[in-house]
């Protein structure tokens, strides 16, 4: 797909220089923090965009609380294909360039977008959390270049935030998925081992997780595993998008049974494909030309 150019979309703030030590920490960690490198112009036009998609929810949005529940945890996905916004955030914001660099990749395309908006009063509430998981096992996607940005337009402590199992995207299993809308036994003949007892063995396991200042940017690999901590705030919103984003090696894995995403497959997709063969679909944003 050839991005479309609006008149007023372009490119904002400073070009993006990761280090070469930045680039070694997320491929031994699986997950790094970038500070500050998401400017005003672009958390404004988030702030506008999450408020838009609340109102225009997509086809396959998702509520995990009920009307009962404290508090309110939203999920919605592919919202750039309807909110301007969220488009033009994807295609002309900083995420491209940063997954450009950070997994080493000449190519750039971009798989989906994704609110996680947690809003207060969740504390207490098991509903407010992302359970432990690896995107991949959720995802039409095998090959190491394929990570998240994940960026927030709140402040939060490192309670409110994704914890990652440091070093877990080299692990070779592939953990068993969850959905809390159905028995699982839609993911029965997959090739999962279940989730680790994290909590259980604190020891054997590195858990990292970060402070988050408006500006700052999380970038994971496809396989890290991880997980959403719910809000701990009773009055500060948790207004978190990620965007996926795959490279050169990224190829389209046509699972048994099927990947949850993209939920509309391409036409004509074939296990092992690159990724950039579907750019109708996937558009390619770096380069930029
Ligand atoms: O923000 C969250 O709660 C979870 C984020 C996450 O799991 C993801 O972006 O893959």
């Amino acid at each position: 797909m050839k991005v479309p150019m609006k008149k007023e979309a372009r490119v904002r703030g400073e070009p993006i220089d990761i280090s070469e030590n930045t680039i070694e920490e997320f491929e031994n960690n699986g997950v790094i923090v970038l500070r500050n490198v998401v400017e005003e112009y672009w958390l404004s036009k988030l702030a506008t965009a999450i408020e838009k998609a609340l109102v225009w929810q997509g086809e396959f949005a998702e509520l995990y609380t009920t009307v009962e529940d404290p508090g309110l945890f939203f999920n919605d996905f592919y919202m750039w294909q309807r909110i301007p916004e969220f488009r033009e955030w994807a295609f002309y914001g900083p995420g491209a360039e940063i997954a450009h660099q950070i997994m080493r990749s000449r190519q750039v395309n971009f798989f989906y977008d994704q609110i996680f908006l947690k809003e207060p009063g969740l504390e207490a509430h098991d509903s407010g959390v992302t359970p432990w998981h690896q995107d991949t096992s959720y995802m039409a996607v095998d090959g190491w270049q394929f990570c998240s940005t994940w960026v927030s337009l709140d402040a939060l402590p490192r309670e409110s935030t994704v914890q990652y199992v440091s070093g877990s995207h080299k692990w070779k299993d592939n953990i068993q998925p969850f959905d809390k809308f159905t028995d699982g036994t839609e993911y029965q003949g997959g090739n999962f081992v279940p989730v680790p007892d994290f909590e259980a063995e604190p020891e054997r396991y590195d858990i990292l997780q970060f402070d988050i200042e408006p500006g700052d940017c999380l970038v994971f690999q496809g396989r890290v595993v991880h997980r959403g901590a719910g809000n701990t705030s009773q009055k500060c919103r948790r207004r978190a998008i990620a965007n996926r984003w795959v490279g050169d090696n990224a190829t389209y894995a046509v699972r048994k049974p099927p990947a949850e995403f993209p939920h509309i497959v391409p036409k004509g997709v074939r296990h092992g494909a690159p990724m950039r063969e579907y750019s109708e679909d996937f558009p390619k944003v770096w380069p930029r030309d």
